[in-house]
C-alpha cells in the first residue's frame, strides 16, 4: 500500500497539487511510512517540476508553488526525520548556498541531516561569495565546506570557491575537505568544480563526511 502512496505523492508533487500532496504526506505518516523515504518521493517530484518547467508546461510561478508545497510537507515530515536520522559523528560544517543561487531548500535539507547526525553546522545562507566562504573558513576552522547549489551559474562559483579556499590553504590551520551538492550536479560538473566530493542527496553527502570524520580520527598504526 505504501509503495503506491509514495508514488502519488511524487505525482501531487509534480502536479502541483497542494491538497493531495498533504494529504497523501499525512497518510503515509499515519500508516508508519519512513519521513526519509517520503522525503525522498516529494524530491522526485521535484524533479519533475524542473523539467515540466524547462519544457515551459509551467513557469516561474509553478517553481515558487513547487517550493512552498516542499515547504509543508518539510514541516509535516521533520519530527519523524528527526526520529530516524541519528547519529553521533562530530565534526564541523560550514555550509552554504553559493553565489548567484538562491536555491536553500536542499541546503537546508542537508543542514539538517548533518545536525541530526551529530555534526555541528555553521550555514551562511545564500548567495554566499567565494571571498565570503574564506573569510569563514579562516575564523572557524571546519573540517568540511559544503556548497550547495542548482544552477548552472552556481557551478562556476563553486569552482571559485574551491579554488580561493585552496589557492589560502598556507595561512589555514586546516585545509578543510569540500563537497557540493544539489541536484543538477553530475560527474562532468563535479569535474569541472573540482571539489573533494559531490552529491545528490543529503544523507549520501553525510556519509561520506562521517567516513572523512573517521579516517582522520583513526590512530595511525603504531602511533602511541
Ligand atoms: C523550487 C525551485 C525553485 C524555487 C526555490 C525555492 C527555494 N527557497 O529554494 C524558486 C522559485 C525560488 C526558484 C527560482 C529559480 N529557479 Co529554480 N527550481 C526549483 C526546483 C523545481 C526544485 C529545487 C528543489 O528545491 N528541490 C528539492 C531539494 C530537496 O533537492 P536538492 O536541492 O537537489 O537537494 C537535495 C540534494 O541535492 C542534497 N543537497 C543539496 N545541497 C547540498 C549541499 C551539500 C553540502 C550536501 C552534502 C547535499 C546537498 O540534499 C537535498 C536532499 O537530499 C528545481 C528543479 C530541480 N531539478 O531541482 C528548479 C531549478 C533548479 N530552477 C531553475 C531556474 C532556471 C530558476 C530561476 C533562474 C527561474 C527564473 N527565471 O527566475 C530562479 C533562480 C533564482 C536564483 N538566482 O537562484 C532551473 C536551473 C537550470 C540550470 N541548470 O541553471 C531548475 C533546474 C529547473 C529547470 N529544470 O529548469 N526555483
Amino acid at each position: 500500500m505504501t509503495e503506491g502512496v509514495l508514488a502519488g505523492i511524487t505525482t501531487a508533487v509534480a502536479a502541483l497539487d497542494e491538497r493531495q500532496s498533504i494529504a497523501l504526506v499525512k497518510q503515509a505518516l499515519e500508516g508508519g511510512e519512513s519521513s526519509v523515504r517520503i522525503v525522498r518521493a516529494a524530491q522526485d517530484g521535484m524533479q519533475t517540476v524542473g523539467l515540466r518547467y524547462e519544457q515551459q508546461d509551467i513557469f516561474l510561478a509553478g517553481l515558487i508553488m513547487a517550493g512552498e508545497i516542499f515547504r509543508a510537507i518539510m514541516d509535516l515530515a521533520q519530527p519523524g526525520l528527526e526520529n530516524e536520522l541519528v547519529g553521533d559523528a562530530s565534526g564541523h560544517v560550514l555550509l552554504g548556498t553559493v553565489a548567484g543561487d538562491i536555491h536553500d531548500i536542499g541546503k537546508n535539507m542537508a543542514a539538517l541531516t548533518f545536525r541530526m547526525f551529530g555534526f555541528t553546522v555553521d550555514d551562511l545562507g545564500t548567495n554566499v561569495s567565494p571571498e565570503r566562504f574564506l573569510e569563514a573558513v579562516k575564523a572557524a576552522s571546519p573540517d568540511i565546506v559544503g556548497m550547495s547549489g542548482l544552477l548552472s551559474a552556481a557551478f562556476t562559483s563553486m569552482r571559485d570557491t574551491v579554488a580561493l579556499i585552496k589557492s589560502h590553504a598556507d595561512e589555514l590551520t586546516r585545509v578543510p575537505v569540500t563537497i557540493v551538492g544539489g541536484g543538477t550536479i553530475d560527474e562532468m560538473a563535479a569535474r569541472y568544480i573540482g571539489a573533494d566530493h559531490w552529491t545528490t542527496d543529503a544523507m549520501e553527502g553525510v556519509r561520506i563526511c562521517q567516513g572523512f570524520m573517521e579516517g582522520i580520527r583513526r590512530p595511525v598504526a603504531g602511533a602511541r
